[in-house]
């Protein structure tokens, strides 16, 4: 199938194999579209390259997303590259480690200024640019979590973000649809990425959905490209604003099913 053909997607927040944004690129690699590619530090370099090299993507491009000169200049090379482009997306987020230990009543004003500026202020500014490269309409997507929502430990003020984040994903849409642009969010379960391996206790949350998942199972990034796919294809021209689950249906529980032992 070639849902994609003939489209220009960039895709940022890619930090090697395991990234959701890597198993996206992969996806619409597939389904016949171009792709750009960009990562946030030096040091990841050795590792986007060659996964770059493996999809024929030739643009790819460092950008810090804290630096307007840097999105600045990474856009401006891709209208020389692109001309035009069809697909952003947006699969970034950092809050400092110190956030995600503890409890969120001792944020630190810095680190949720710095939690607010690159998970959420950042596709914000990439949507600015990438809107400008898109006359034609386009789909624009980010990556969300359900600690936006409910309260999950030690998500602390991520949750706080992916919250706006998730608010910044229904006043784009509000206001690039009459552009032809769409604007949705992927509220992906936990995945073992780069950004998970620094979390106390990540294995034990991955077993606790497991357990309790309508599905019983955990997700994986391939089935988040999935969605990515059908949302950023003519597949999914009617949603904009949305965000959309790909998480096993853990968030349609309320309570989970009891186990034998409390019977
Ligand atoms: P990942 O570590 O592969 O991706 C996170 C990316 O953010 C990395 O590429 C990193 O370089 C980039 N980044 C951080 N600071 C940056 C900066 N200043 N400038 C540019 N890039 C910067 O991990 P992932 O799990 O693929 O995360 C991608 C997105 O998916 C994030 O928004 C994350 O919150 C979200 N998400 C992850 C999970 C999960 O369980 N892994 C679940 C739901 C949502
Ligand atoms: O969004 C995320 C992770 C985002 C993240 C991860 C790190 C680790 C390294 C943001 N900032 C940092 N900063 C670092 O220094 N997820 C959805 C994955 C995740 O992270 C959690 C989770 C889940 C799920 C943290 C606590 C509890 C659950």
């Amino acid at each position: 199938m070639n849902l994609l053909s003939g489209k220009k997607a960039l895709i940022f927040g890619v930090a090697n194999k395991h990234s959701i944004a890597w198993a996206i690129a992969e996806a619409f690699k597939q389904q016949g579209a171009d792709v750009g590619l960009s990562y946030g530090i030096p040091q990841l370099e050795k590792r986007v390259f060659p996964l770059a090299e493996s999809i024929g993507a030739t643009f790819v491009e460092k950008c810090d997303v804290t630096s307007d000169s840097e999105i600045d200049e990474v856009f401006s090379k891709a209208k020389d590259h692109f001309g035009t482009l069809d697909i952003l997306v947006h699969s970034i987020g950092y809050a400092p480690s110190e956030e995600l230990e503890g409890r969120f009543y001792s944020t630190s004003r810095e680190g949720f200024r710095i939690a607010m500026d690159i998970s959420v202020y950042s596709f914000v500014a990439l949507a600015q640019r990438a809107q400008e490269l898109m006359p034609d309409g386009g789909s624009m997507m980010t990556m969300t979590y359900y600690g936006s929502e409910k309260v999950v430990p030690h998500y602390n003020v991520m949750g706080v973000a992916k919250a706006a984040l998730e608010a910044s994903t229904r006043y784009l849409a509000a206001d690039l649809g009459p552009h032809n642009i769409r604007v949705n969010a992927i509220s992906a379960g936990p995945i073992k990425t780069l950004a998970a391996s620094g979390i106390a206790g990540f294995r034990k949350m991955l077993g606790y959905v497991n357990e309790r998942a309508p599905l019983r199972r955990n997700i994986d990034q391939a089935e988040v490209a999935g969605t990515a796919l059908w949302l950023c294809s003519d597949l999914g021209s009617g949603v904009t604003g949305e965000v959309v689950y790909v998480d096993a249906g853990y968030h349609i529980l309320g309570m989970p099913e009891p186990p034998e032992q409390w019977e």
